[in-house]
């Protein structure tokens, strides 16, 4: 392929193959990180890497980089374009694999169209993007980019009670480069909106110039376990009746804040989980998300605020454990330009926008300048099989990043 334009089938073709890797019994996409499932994505991964002729590197936390720099840059810090390929539970098949691939495909029409860069141009795929197994999400760029100590990262402890250390070991991934030993001149992150916002303003392409702060936390709320049908309501301490109350506060909240705020319960276990036993305890899981870091402040503090309250008036205990924090981050202005320009180059319609999902480029927008190019989310779905980006839509966002990658490997 060599008019300088992208191999569309190619692209298309690895997200549906590296999207059918990791499916379970019930042929639910699964490929959580450091995993035998993510084992094969990597392993497919790096394939396509060597194939492309592309060095690979693997860092102490597992980021796989792929690395074009034949003609003698390697002085130059390089550029830098990527996103994950560990999912969530049940995922789509869009979500961090189209970057990665994008970022490949990119470089791949590159070379083979004889372009010439000045510095190298590097694809990378960081580990644990999606922090269901191993908390926090964006481990490996957190770690990458000094946000975390590796020592801490590889000692984490999953929800199965693995060691991501030893899971890293176990899949062949736990590599010799020291984390950030790869400092970007820039980087570009191309991802699915994972929202309804360009659908539903019928625009090609996002400019994202920001990410909004996450706040996640594990509450175990503590009670009594007694007789469902001998127990007067005023006499339980039930932890089942908390833990709802908890799950409600957050939506209460969530609708009357005066900025855009979102809060989940995600995970919900209760013990003993017996249809006659008031439960004794509920361990459940709080993503809370707010653009401002003064409002999400306020919102953890009213959390606080609220849990201390609802144990004392129902005789429990709440114990709370910080499993992410990030603060909002602001993308390079210069970068965002950049690819609006590229968009309206291509004359697509283009509009600026934030990111409600956390992503690697929050990560390593610490270290270096950032920014992420997104497209449209078919019913605004992800995290979900149903997630879905029509055809031409990857296409069009990867020439978009094609045309932004020349600008930034030329000087
Ligand atoms: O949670 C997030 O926003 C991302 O999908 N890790
Ligand atoms: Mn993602
Ligand atoms: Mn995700």
């Amino acid at each position: 392929m060599n008019d300088g334009s992208i191999d569309g089938g190619r692209l298309i073709g690895r997200i549906r193959e590296l999207g059918n890797v990791g499916r379970d019994a019930d042929g639910q996409l699964v490929r959580l990180a450091a995993t035998a499932a993510d084992k094969q994505g990597r392993d497919l991964f790096v394939s396509w890497l060597k194939e492309a002729g592309l060095d690979v590197a693997v860092d102490r936390v597992g980021n796989i980089f792929g690395i074009w720099s034949a003609g003698g840059w390697e002085e130059r810090a390089p550029l830098m374009m990527g996103s994950h390929i560990d999912s969530v539970i049940n995922a789509g098949i869009y979500d961090g694999c189209y970057g990665v691939l994008a970022a490949l495909e990119v470089i791949q029409t590159l070379k083979s169209s004889g372009f010439q860069p000045a510095r190298p141009i590097v694809v990378a795929a960081f580990t644990n993007e999606e922090g269901v197994r191993f908390a926090p999400d964006m481990m490996g760029s957190l770690v990458y980019a000094g946000g975390m100590d590796v020592e801490e990262a590889l000692a984490a402890k999953g929800t199965d009670g693995a060691v991501l250390g030893e899971e890293l070991r176990k899949i062949g991934y736990a590599g010799p480069h020291a984390p950030g030993f790869l400092t970007p001149s820039s980087y570009i992150e191309l991802h699915v909106e994972q929202g309804p916002v360009l659908e539903r303003e019928g625009i090609a392409i996002g400019a994202v110039e920001n990410l909004q702060g996450i706040s996640w936390r594990k509450v175990v709320v503590s009670g009594t376990a007694n007789h469902a049908g001998t127990t007067p309501t005023g006499m339980r301490s039930d932890a089942g009746y908390g833990a709802a109350r908890i799950v409600t506060y957050l939506r209460e909240r969530a609708l009357a804040s005066s900025s855009p705020m979102v809060a989940t319960v995600g995970c919900l276990a209760l013990e003993p989980s017996a249809v006659n036993v008031i439960p004794s305890r509920a361990t459940l899981t709080i993503d809370m998300r707010v653009p401002f870091e003064d409002r999400l402040l306020e919102e953890e503090d009213a959390l606080d605020r609220f849990m201390d309250q609802l144990a004392e008036e129902e005789g429990l205990s709440i114990s709370v454990e910080r499993l992410a924090r990030s603060k909002p981050v602001a993308f390079d202005q210069a970068l965002v330009e950049i690819i609006e320009r590229a968009a309206n180059a291509r004359g697509l319609s283009n509009r600026r926008m934030t990111s409600g999902a956390g992503h690697d480029a929050q990560m390593i927008a610490t270290i270096a300048p950032a920014a992420m190019i997104f497209v449209p989310s078919v019913g605004g779905i992800s995290h979900n099989p149903a997630e879905c980006t029509h055809e031409d839509d990857l296409v069009t966002g990867v020439n978009v990043l094609l045309d932004v990658a020349r600008i930034l490997s030329l000087s």
